[in-house]
């Protein structure tokens, strides 16, 4: 009798960069056409007149091979049509490059036309050869906004890009999450997963906004025994971005601890770097498991040894 061969299933929640990363590491220790991927839309913006997804194109790109050494657009690419507005008077302080400006003018344009965000990033990421699927969390807008301590409310990239994540922070609210509902297939990957895991990605900013969607964490819940979570956070700082300073605002120790705080309703098992490994006590203690290893990825090669380690578990 022939052997069944069983497939496991992944799905991962993903923001930016370093999901980004980590996924391509995973890619590489299973078959990528097994991985499905449920990317953060809080960060999407209009920008210069066109709908732009970071997150869910960084992962395209990385996934795809031709992401910039930066973690985020086209490497190679070229400024010509900013240095054009520019001419114009127009403030160019977020980099959109001339091919990164393509994808956006074809989504702007699909999404005129009624396209909707799950088409357009399935389009995408398959003409780019691509084979790990890639979901929006929710095809209605959820916009992140950051509250600075001075009262002001920011669009995320303004707060992100524009002003460096400078400024103290009161509150991130997620604009729009309460209304919108999970997006196609984003719920049946959550149920039907052998594993799910929460990538390195930023807690408040990148996981909070696909958290806010209605249904999402309380279906995650239900898996929890089967949810693994990489702390972004190593020896307190985050290795990119403000993640360290913004789990405060939202009641959280910036430390693998506190990250397992604000995950253990829905996550089984933390991994954290060994540069934390006297936290694991007090993380069990919370209820959730954990895996301590080298989470640092130095290389695709790295992040495939991380992803292996986790899926072994
Ligand atoms: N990050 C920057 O620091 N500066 C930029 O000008 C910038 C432009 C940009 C354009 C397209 C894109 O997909 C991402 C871009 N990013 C830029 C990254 C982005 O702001 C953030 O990394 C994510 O929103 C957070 O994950």
């Amino acid at each position: 009798m022939e052997e069944a061969i069983t497939t496991t299933k992944i799905t991962a929640l993903a923001g930016g960069v370093g999901a980004a990363r980590f996924l391509r590491g995973l890619t590489r220790a299973v078959p990528a056409e097994t991985v499905t991927v449920i990317g953060n839309t809080g960060d999407d913006s209009v920008m210069y007149g066109l709908h732009v997804s970071p997150d869910l194109d960084i992962v395209s790109y990385t996934l795809a091979g031709i992401v910039d050494t930066a973690g985020w657009g086209i490497a190679g690419d070229t400024t010509h049509a900013l240095t054009q507005i520019a001419g114009y008077g127009i403030d160019t302080w977020f980099t959109l490059k001339d091919r990164d400006i393509g994808t956006h003018m074809a989504r702007t344009n699909w999404l005129a036309e009624g396209m909707t965000l799950t088409q357009i990033t399935d389009h995408i990421r398959t003409s780019l050869g691509v084979t790990a699927r890639i979901l929006p969390m929710s095809n209605e807008p959820v916009r992140t906004k950051i509250v600075t301590l001075d009262g002001v409310t920011r669009d995320f990239q303004e707060y992100f890009v524009k002003r460096r994540h400078s400024e103290g922070v009161a509150a991130v609210t997620f604009d729009g999450a309460r209304a919108a509902s999970p997006a196609p297939g984003v719920m049946e990957a959550i149920e039907q997963a052998d594993r799910i895991l929460v990538c390195p990605s930023n807690p408040v900013l990148s996981i909070g906004p696909i958290l806010a969607v209605p249904g999402i964490r309380e279906t995650i819940a239900r898996r929890r025994e089967d949810v693994a979570a990489i702390s972004p956070i190593i020896a307190g700082a985050a290795l990119k971005g403000p993640a360290a300073t913004l789990l405060p605002v939202v009641g959280a120790e910036a430390t693998p601890t506190g990250v397992a705080a604000l995950y253990r309703d829905f996550c089984g098992t933390m991994v954290l770097d060994r540069a934390d490994a006297a936290q694991a006590s007090r993380i069990e203690a919370l209820g959730v498991r954990t895996l301590v290893t080298q989470t640092i990825m130095h290389s695709p090669a790295e992040a495939e040894l991380l992803a292996k380690e986790i899926l072994q578990l």
